[in-house]
């Protein structure tokens, strides 16, 4: 298996639901290292350059505008696999089709406030990365790698 790393952000509504440290939760359980993370206020730039792909969607600048609102919580994680598990784990992009068990099924209803985002290929994952910590990740070791 691959060792990966991909960008993961809890959304404006994650944050103000106090979600943060529910979803760090899951990802540390599974096993995933969190290399980097940080609490942004986002300017309605970055928003958009991180959304670029969708600019010529009609319900882009109602997305950019809700994750420039609030602060959202932006993470790095790594691990073998991490991008499209961590996609799995989040559930289908609109929460009323997201399988139970699902951090958007669990905790969404709307697909405008679906909770997080995550990178969903390796390409965009060095892109995001690239766009929100400049590349920047810790590498140290975990000595309970041995167990997962
Ligand atoms: P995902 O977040 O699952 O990668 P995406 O990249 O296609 O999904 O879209 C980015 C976000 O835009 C998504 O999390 C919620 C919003 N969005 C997507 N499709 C939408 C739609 N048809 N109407 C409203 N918001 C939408
Ligand atoms: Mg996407």
């Amino acid at each position: 298996m691959a060792v990966e790393r991909t960008f993961l952000m809890v959304k404006p509504d994650g944050v103000q639901r106090g979600l943060i440290g529910e979803i760090v939760s899951r990802f540390e359980k599974k096993g995933f290292k969190l290399i980097n993370a940080k609490l942004i206020q986002v300017s309605e730039d970055l928003a958009k350059s991180h959304y670029a792909d969708l600019s010529d969607k009609p319900f882009f600048g109602e997305l950019t505008e809700f994750i420039s609102s609030s602060p959202v919580f932006g993470m790095v994680w790594e691990g073998d696999n991490v991008i499209s598990t961590a996609r799995a784990m989040m559930g289908a992009t609109n929460p009323a089709a997201a399988v139970p068990g699902t951090i958007r099924n669990d905790y969404a209803i709307s697909m405008g406030m679906n909770i997080i985002h995550g990178s969903d290929s390796p390409e965009s994952a060095e892109r995001e990365i690239g766009l929100w910590f400049d590349g920047e990740t810790l590498s140290y070791d975990k000595a309970i790698n041995k167990w997962i």
